[in-house]
Formats: C-alpha cells, sequence, structure tokens
C-alpha cells in the first residue's frame, strides 16, 4: 500500500500549499492553528539551514480539536445561519513551536488570490485582503502571542479556543484577540481557592517554562498569597520537548518533590506531554501526592490512561464547562464515510491507527504520540476503522471541544451580521478588521446561555472541576464541582459531591501544625508565613480559632483568661459575703458583742443602786455608752454582704457618730476626774467653767454628725465596680471621700486623744474603783487598733478590705467596753463584798493610809470618798493643804469636780460609817 502523502518522514513543505495541514475552500475563509504535533525534529546537520523542519508526537487531544472547528463549520454551512455564504478553512500545525506558528501567520496575511504567497508591506492596511478573515488558534499560549503580533498589523480576528495566559486580556498588546475560554486569572484564582478550602498551605508548582507557565506561576503567586498559601518550591521544565535537558528538570522536579516531605499538593501547569513525562518517571518512583491539573491537562485521557496512573494519587483539576457533544460524537463516527476536505492530519491518524493496530488499548497513545513513521516499514498493517473513531471519542476533552466550536460560532455570527446588506460571496466585501469590530459586539446564545466577548476579549464561562476516580480499575475523570467565577464559590450538584471534595482535606500539606486555639502563629525565621511556631497566648488574651495570626485581648474590666485559653471567662464579682467563713467570723464576733452588752445592761440594771454602778456615773450614762457600743457593733453589718447605696453611707456614719458619741460619755468622765484633781486654781476655774456634760457631749456629736452630714451630701459614698484585680470584680463602696472619712476617724481620734489624756493623769487612783486607768487603757488599744489600721488598709484590697474596718472596729469597741465595764462586772459579781458602801470607805481608807502621810479624815469627806474612789481619797486626807501633790504620795487639792461627782453618785444622804481614826489608820 502506497504512502498517500509525504509527512513526518520528508520535509514538511516543499511548496506552500504542502504546508497546509487541512482545507476547504468557501466564499470566506478561517484560518486555523493547533499544535497537532508535540515537537518539531530539528536538523542536526550543520551549518544550520533555513528549512521548515518535520513535527513528530502526534496529539490526538489536538487533532479532535481541529476536528472540532471543521465539524462546526460544516455545521454552520449546513445551516441557514450565514444563508447560502460557505465557509472554508484553512488549518496549520505549529508543532507547538513559534516558529511554525509563524510560517502559517505569514501564509494567513498573503495577500488574497495572488498566484504566489505574497505578503505585501503597506502603510495603509485597510483596503488590504489577506487570505483568511479571522484565525482561530492557536493552543499554547506562548504561540497565540507571537501570532497575535503578526496578525496586529493587518487588525486580523483571532480567536484563541486554549490560550489562557492573562496577559492575552492586554487590549493594548494584544487589540485583535479573543478567546472563548477565561483567563488563567481567573484558575489561579479559583486554584488558591481550593487549596485554601483544603487547609493546604504549603505546596509545590511545576510549570512549563513559556510564557504560559511562567505566567500562570506569577498570576498562582499572587493569588496564593492572598489566600495565605505558600509555595514551597518552583520548578519549571524547558518548554520544548526537543530541549535535551528536559531529562535532567525532569528528574530535578521528582528529587525536590521526594525531599519536601511536607509537600503533599502539587499545582502543575505544564504542556500535556510534559505531564505524560512527569507522571512516568514519577509513577517509577512511587511517588504519591495529590496534583493539582490545570485546565490543559485536566481532562487529558491520555494522561489518565497511563499505566499505574492511581499510584499517583488524587488529581483534582480544572476545565472550561462544556457543552452538549452528541453532534461531534456523531461526526467523529461518520469520519470515515464522509471524508472531509482535504485533511492531511486524519491521514497521518489513520496510518498512525494501523501501524500501531497491534498495541494494546493501554499503550495506544504512547504509541501513536512515539510512533516513528520514519523507522516503521509497515505502516498499511489492516486497522479496523472503528478502533480509530473510538479512541478519538475515549479522548475528547469537552471543555476544549466547546471552546473551538463556540471560537468558530462566534466568528460565524459576526460574519452574518457583517454580512447584513453586502454581498459576501464576493470576497471583497469586507476587511477583517470590519469583522474584528463585528466581533467585539456579537451576542448569541449558546448552551441555552447567553456568550459575548466581555472588554478584555474573553467569554467567562466558568469551570467545571475534576477529579480522577479510579472505577472498577480504570481512571475516570469526573465532574465534581462548579467552579462560579463571579462569587468565587464552589457549587455541587449533589451531597456525594460535596463529600469528595470535603474528603481532599485529608490529605495534609502544610509547613507547620495547626495552632489550636489558645495558641497563635509565630512566624519562624523562614521567608514564608506558612511556616511557623505555635505559641500559647499571655494571660488575657485568647484566640478561639485555630491558626490564628493574633491574639485576642479580653475585655479587661469584665473578663479574663489563662495562658494559652481559647475564650475569655466573665469575672467573678466579689465582695465580703455573709457565707464567707471570715465575715462569718466577724458577725459571731460582733453578736457576742452585742450579748455581751446586754449581759453588762442585765447585771448594772440590776445592781442599780450598788455604788459601783453608780460610780460609773449612773445607769443612764452607762445606757447611752451601751448604746453606742451596740451600735457600733451593728454598723458591722453594714459592711458585710453585697454593697449598697444606702450601706456605703450608713456604715461609716452610724460608727463615726455612735463611737463619737461613745467617746464624748468617755470624755465627760476623764473631764471629771481631771476637774477633781485639779489643784490649779485658775485651771480648775477654767475647767469647771468648762465642764458642762449635756452640751459637751451634744457638742462633740454633734460636730461628728456635721461631718458625716457633708461628707453624705457633697461628697457621697457609692457602690463602685473595682476591675483592677485579675479574675474578678470587686463590687466595692467607693468612699466618695477618702479626706472626709479621714475627718471623720481624725475627730474621733482627737476626742480619743483628750480622753486618753484626761484619764491618763488620773490613772494612779485606787485600783479598784479606778476607771481612769481602764479609760487610758481602752484608748490606747483603741490608738494602737487605728494606727495599725492605716497601714493595712491602704495596702490591702479586695473583698478583704471591708474586714480589716470591721476587725478595727471590733478591737477598738470590744477595747474600750471591756475596760470600761468588765471591771465593774467582776466586782459586781464576784467581789459584792466589795461592793457595798462600807467596803468603799473600807478601801479608800486603806489606801488614804498608805498614800498620805498623815490622815485628816472628816465626815463630810468620808460621803464623797465612798462614792468615787480616788476623789474622796485626797478629799480625805488632805483637806487644807490645797498645794500638795497627791500624785506624790501627798495630798492633793481637793477638785471641785467633786461636788459633781458626789451629787452624781447620790452618795450625799448615805450614812457615813462610825469606823474610828484610829482603827483607819491601823487597817
Ligand atoms: C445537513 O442538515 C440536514 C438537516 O438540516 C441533515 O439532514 C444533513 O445530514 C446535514 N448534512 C451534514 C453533512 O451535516
Ligand atoms: C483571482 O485572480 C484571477 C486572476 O489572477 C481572477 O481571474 C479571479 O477572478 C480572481 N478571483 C477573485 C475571487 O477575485
Ligand atoms: C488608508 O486607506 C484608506 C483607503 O485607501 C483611506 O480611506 C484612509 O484615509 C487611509 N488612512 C490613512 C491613515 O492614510
Ligand atoms: C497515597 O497516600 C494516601 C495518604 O497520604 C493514601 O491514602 C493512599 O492510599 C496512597 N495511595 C497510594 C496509591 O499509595
Ligand atoms: C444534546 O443535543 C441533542 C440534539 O442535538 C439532544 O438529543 C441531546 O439530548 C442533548 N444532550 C444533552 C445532554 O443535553
Ligand atoms: C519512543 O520511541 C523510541 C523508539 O522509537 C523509544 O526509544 C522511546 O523510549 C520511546 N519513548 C517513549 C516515551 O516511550
Ligand atoms: C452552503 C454550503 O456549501 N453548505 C455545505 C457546508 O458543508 C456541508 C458539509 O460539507 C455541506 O453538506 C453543505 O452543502
Amino acid at each position: 500500500m502506497a504512502i498517500p502523502s509525504c509527512f513526518n518522514i520528508c520535509p514538511s513543505c516543499r511548496s506552500p500549499d504542502d504546508f497546509v495541514g487541512a482545507r476547504s475552500p468557501g466564499d470566506i475563509v478561517i484560518g486555523g492553528l493547533f499544535a497537532i504535533h508535540g515537537k518539531m525534529l530539528h536538523a542536526e546537520e550543520k551549518p544550520l539551514k533555513p528549512v521548515i523542519a518535520n513535527c513528530a508526537g502526534f496529539e490526538v487531544q489536538v487533532f479532535l480539536q481541529s476536528l472540532a472547528m471543521v465539524h462546526a463549520i460544516e455545521k454552520i454551512n449546513n445551516s441557514s445561519l450565514l444563508s447560502g455564504i460557505k465557509l472554508g478553512y484553512e488549518i496549520y500545525d505549529t508543532c507547538a513551536e513559534v516558529t511554525r506558528a509563524m510560517a502559517a501567520a505569514l501564509r494567513f496575511v498573503s495577500k488574497f488570490n495572488a498566484s504566489k504567497s505574497l505578503v505585501e508591506f503597506r502603510c495603509n492596511y485597510t483596503d488590504y485582503m489577506p487570505r483568511v478573515k479571522a484565525v482561530i488558534g492557536a493552543t499554547y499560549s506562548e504561540v497565540s502571542m507571537s501570532v497575535a503580533r503578526i496578525l496586529n498589523l493587518q487588525l486580523i480576528p483571532q480567536v484563541s479556543h486554549a490560550s489562557t495566559a492573562e496577559i492575552l486580556s492586554d487590549k493594548v498588546r494584544f487589540p485583535n484577540f479573543l478567546r472563548t475560554v477565561p483567563s488563567d486569572s481567573y484558575q489561579t484564582k479559583a486554584m488558591a481557592r481550593l487549596i485554601h478550602r483544603s487547609g493546604w498551605n504549603w505546596i509545590g508548582i511545576i510549570a512549563t517554562d513559556d510564557d504560559f507557565g511562567r505566567l500562570a506561576v506569577e498570576s498562582f503567586g499572587l493569588q496564593a498569597m492572598a489566600n495565605n498559601v505558600c509555595i514551597a518550591f518552583k520548578e519549571m521544565l524547558p518548554a520544548y520537548l526537543s530541549d535535551s535537558t528536559i531529562h535532567s528538570k525532569i528528574n530535578q522536579a521528582l528529587e525536590k518533590i521526594v525531599k519536601e516531605t511536607r509537600v503533599n499538593v502539587i499545582v502543575v501547569f505544564l504542556r500535556q506531554f510534559h505531564v505524560m513525562r512527569l507522571f512516568r518517571k514519577a509513577i517509577e518512583r512511587n511517588i504519591n501526592k495529590t496534583w493539582i491539573a490545570s485546565d490543559n491537562w485536566s481532562a487529558a485521557v491520555k494522561i489518565s490512561t497511563l499505566p499505574n496512573i492511581s499510584r499517583l494519587g488524587k488529581v483534582v483539576g480544572f476545565t472550561f464547562k462544556s457543552g452538549n457533544m452528541s453532534s461531534f460524537h456523531k461526526f467523529l463516527s461518520n469520519l470515515h464515510t464522509s471524508p472531509t476536505g482535504n485533511n492531511t492530519f486524519s491521514r497521518e491518524y489513520t496510518m498512525l491507527m494501523s501501524a500501531c493496530s497491534h498495541i494494546h488499548d493501554q499503550d495506544l497513545s504512547k504509541c501513536i504520540s512515539n510512533y516513528s513513521l520514519e523507522k516503521s516499514d509497515n505502516y498499511s498493517r489492516p486497522s479496523s476503522q472503528s478502533r480509530g473513531e473510538e479512541f478519538l471519542i475515549a479522548n475528547i476533552e469537552p471543555g476544549f471541544i466547546h471552546s473551538t466550536m463556540l471560537a468558530v460560532y462566534a466568528i460565524a455570527n459576526a460574519i452574518r451580521n457583517q454580512c447584513k446588506g453586502r454581498n459576501c460571496k464576493d470576497p471583497y466585501a469586507f476587511a477583517p478588521w470590519e469583522l474584528l469590530e463585528e466581533l467585539k459586539e456579537i451576542k448569541f446564545t449558546d448552551n441555552e446561555r447567553e456568550v459575548y466577548f466581555d472588554s478584555q476579549g474573553d467569554i467567562n464561562t466558568g469551570y467545571d472541576v475534576l477529579l480522577w476516580k479510579q472505577i472498577d480499575g480504570r481512571m475516570v475523570i469526573t465532574n465534581m464541582a462548579e467552579y462560579d467565577l463571579e462569587k468565587d464559590d464552589f457549587i455541587f450538584a449533589d451531597e456525594e459531591d460535596e463529600i469528595e471534595f470535603t474528603n481532599l482535606k485529608n490529605v495534609q500539606s502544610k509547613c507547620s501544625k495547626k495552632c489550636s486555639p489558645g495558641q497563635v502563629k509565630k512566624v519562624s525565621a523562614s521567608p514564608h508565613t506558612c511556616c511557623y511556631e505555635c505559641i500559647s497566648c499571655p494571660e488575657n488574651y485568647y484566640t478561639n480559632k485555630s491558626d490564628m495570626d493574633y491574639c485576642i485581648l479580653c475585655n479587661n474590666r469584665t473578663h479574663w483568661s489563662l495562658v494559652n485559653s481559647s475564650t475569655c471567662y466573665r469575672k467573678k464579682v466579689q465582695y465580703l459575703n455573709w457565707n464567707d467563713w471570715f465575715a462569718i467570723l466577724l458577725i459571731v464576733l460582733s453578736v457576742l458583742g452585742i450579748v455581751l452588752i446586754c449581759a453588762i445592761i442585765i447585771i448594772f440594771t440590776r445592781n442599780v443602786d450598788t455604788p459601783v454602778v453608780k460610780a460609773s456615773g449612773g445607769l443612764t450614762v452607762c445606757y447611752v455608752i451601751l448604746l453606742c457600743h451596740f451600735l457600733a457593733f451593728a454598723s458591722t453589718g453594714f459592711f458585710i454582704g453585697r454593697p449598697k447605696a444606702y450601706k456605703c453611707k450608713t456604715r461609716q456614719a452610724l460608727f463615726g457618730i455612735s463611737f463619737a458619741l461613745c467617746i464624748s460619755c468617755i470624755l465627760i468622765k476623764s473631764l471629771k476626774i481631771l476637774l477633781a484633781f485639779s489643784f490649779d486654781p485658775k485651771l480648775q476655774k477654767l475647767l469647771k467653767g468648762l465642764y458642762k456634760p449635756v452640751p459637751i457631749v451634744l457638742f462633740c456629736t454633734g460636730i461628728q454628725i456635721l461631718i458625716c452630714t457633708v461628707w453624705i451630701t457633697v461628697r457621697s459614698p457609692f457602690v463602685e465596680e473595682n476591675f483592677s484585680i485579675h479574675r474578678v470584680i470587686i463590687l466595692e463602696c467607693n468612699e466618695g471621700s477618702v479626706v472626709a472619712l479621714g475627718i471623720m476617724l481624725g475627730y474621733i481620734a482627737l476626742l480619743a486623744f483628750i480622753c486618753f489624756i484626761c484619764a491618763f493623769k488620773g490613772r494612779k487612783l485606787p485600783e479598784n474603783y479606778n476607771e481612769a486607768k481602764f479609760i487610758t487603757f481602752g484608748m490606747l488599744i483603741y490608738f494602737i487598733a487605728w494606727i495599725i489600721f492605716i497601714p493595712v488598709y491602704t495596702t490591702t484590697f479586695g473583698k478583704y478590705l471591708p474586714a480589716v474596718e470591721i476587725i478595727v472596729i471590733l478591737i477598738s469597741n470590744y477595747g474600750i467596753l471591756c475596760c470600761t465595764f468588765f471591771p465593774k462586772c467582776y466586782i459586781i459579781l464576784y467581789k459584792q463584798e466589795a461592793n457595798t458602801k462600807s467596803a468603799f470607805l473600807k478601801m479608800l481608807y486603806s489606801y488614804s493610809s498608805k498614800s498620805a502621810g498623815s490622815l485628816s479624815v472628816n465626815r463630810s469627806s468620808l460621803d464623797s470618798k465612798s462614792a468615787t474612789p480616788p476623789v474622796p481619797s485626797s478629799n480625805m486626807c488632805c483637806k487644807g493643804k490645797s498645794e500638795k501633790n497627791w500624785m506624790n504620795g501627798s495630798c492633793h487639792f481637793q477638785g471641785s469636780g467633786y461636788m459633781e461627782i458626789r451629787r452624781e453618785l447620790q452618795l450625799t444622804n448615805v450614812a457615813e460609817p462610825a469606823i474610828p481614826r484610829r482603827r483607819l489608820s491601823s487597817i
């Protein structure tokens, strides 16, 4: 069987017409550029000669795309779309190289109907008529770009069905370029989105070192950065298969993949024949990763049918949306019965199929792409037509077939619009640049969807997400999801697909382990933001999601958190509560104090007529003092429990006023003592003038009431939340004015001090009845308590702050209560024999005899002596010796307070004991 024509073996063109791969005449001719062969066979002879070389590596997928163009043109011819105008085509093989594509482009721009292919140079191509009115192609972006520059000279519209490089959207550089596929910027965005959604951030890229690959990598880099995805490595493979370094580059890339064990996801922007080679080697090396396929190979059946491809791991890819393939299937199955035009590719395919007829289905595509007709002497072997058609149908990549047909339909629709009112049978009817204008404007429907070129000359159809799945031992390319360009999101047809998509997350491809909530990323020295350590958030900070970049501060006033915390806790409101053990203890002590007061009241009331009670100033005074103590004890209750405005206002004032009243009463007693023993007549006169018990008490207490009133009205205490403490909010009383508090306490201290001074002078008077001594002691306890209180109060904070004040109140209260009433109670209860008038007198005599040098007791003085112990003694022994100091063991001047006291004690009517002088002195 004779070889029908010369291809592969002999120079691809001897005359210009040999150069055309497929052609069909027509009124309007459309050019086509397809990389039907994968590589050029560069001549090895030296010197290099300028001859267009042969190609090898038949690409069935691209061949199918050229058939799709033919099919679309035939369909249009057989329809009423162009009403009688016949479309023709001229298809050239670029062999994936720019040089060859440029040769074809030169032919496109050559003059129409010239006997030789003549490219005429002109300054003005407005009326110039080239061979073709429009061009479809090329396949690879790099080739498309170069071709576009030449076609641009005459503004011949170029509609690519496969070139996706982002830069081709630039209408300043490529004004005549349009395409029926979306720009890579969408694809890289979709990929980065997919990677991000699957939780990967440490990935590798392998790309072809051409305009498509480089631009895709660049675009992907930007999208990855926006999605917090880092690129661990980037490997570029030489664009041309004829490049001898390709093997070492593939090995180098695989080496990288093996070495970077944390990278389990690899994005592949490679030409199909690169993918084939890479994958074959990867399968040999047992590399198991997840591969993200770009649109140019994601649906390549010849790759998915590589032997043992399933060992390679998962393949997820993006592809253009496709349409109804049924008519194309029909076209393919009728290919042999209705040969179309003059198509050398078809013939070559038939030859290859017959040459590979002995090859098993699995290796068929390898055979076809690697088959060298040159070396074979037996390509006449019979081959079944149906096998060839089945193989073609099996290798359909619907996305590309659809985009190719869409390109033809777009041109046909533009021509139809252009030919309204013109006779388009005439090849000179319109120039290509007019068609270009029309193309930019057209709108037509495809698959019930309106299709048009956007301002960048792209048709954005969106993507389908493909998953290569092993079904019954065969790798099947399935549709997993749809990617919506506008929403930047994935749409699933059914739940199963969504589960499939979610399963991708099982693959780990991260530089660093995920940081759990409570931790924060700390980017380590590496330049990648995806490589980090996880460190715990500090106290009061938290992270509630994993992999957060920064810790969030809790609301410092109301919330807190531990180190490494994923939430903030509400601060607990704290105050000295009733159920706090310490509060209970204090309450018990207060209640005990009140019980004590009651006991004293009972004791005193029962013994109202005894000298001891009378000596204490009488029942009324005692009641007043005890009431004050009671109120002071009661005031502690206002320091406990949830602070409320009324409590804050009451507590200090209640204590302050009652205590001031108490001290005032005691002060009167002290004054009385002072008065009684003051021997300086002038001073005594003065004191006597001052000694007015009721007004003094009212005055002293009145001042305190005034202080408290001013305080509460001007700077009233209020309830406050104190946030300064970790983990809790202290509910406390703000005193409103610390100065006012100071004045109030200071005023009590002042009274107490006066009391102390007065009492101090009388401290050495007879033991059993000496109140002065105990008042001194009581005041000392008071001072010590409050002196300790100040530093403790200013340094303490928190809920026990009120407790400190309670303790001090209790101490001073108990101190004064005990010192003033206990000795008396003791005498009343246990020394009843001493609590008689006679015993009083006895005691006094005894004391007097000890302390005084001479005794000069007279009866009148005895009355009083029996009442208030110190006073009578001095009176008794020192009558007439006014200047003597009783303190020094001699007699004092009888203080004028004495009479007062005597009156108070109501002892004036008491019968004096008939004790002889001698006897007295002998006691
Ligand atoms: C042309 O179209 C008609 C129907 O419109 C159809 O019957 C015929 O098979 C078509 N021919 C080709 C070659 O497609
Ligand atoms: C092409 O040129 C030939 C003469 O060289 C002429 O006879 C023919 O009409 C031309 N065809 C068209 C379509 O202009
Ligand atoms: C180009 O040629 C056309 C027709 O020959 C003419 O109308 C047009 O003005 C020319 N343009 C320029 C810029 O010379
Ligand atoms: C590839 O690795 C994944 C886990 O990383 C495993 O589930 C899968 O089975 C492996 N595939 C092959 C073919 O070994
Ligand atoms: C495709 O189109 C054919 C008619 O051309 C129709 O019979 C078939 O149902 C369509 N297929 C789908 C999937 O829409
Ligand atoms: C292609 O075929 C040649 C021999 O014709 C063979 O040496 C080479 O290994 C084959 N390449 C592949 C990738 O199978
Ligand atoms: C108008 C015209 O020439 N139509 C043709 C288009 O192509 C188909 C298939 O080759 C022919 O059948 C039509 O006659």
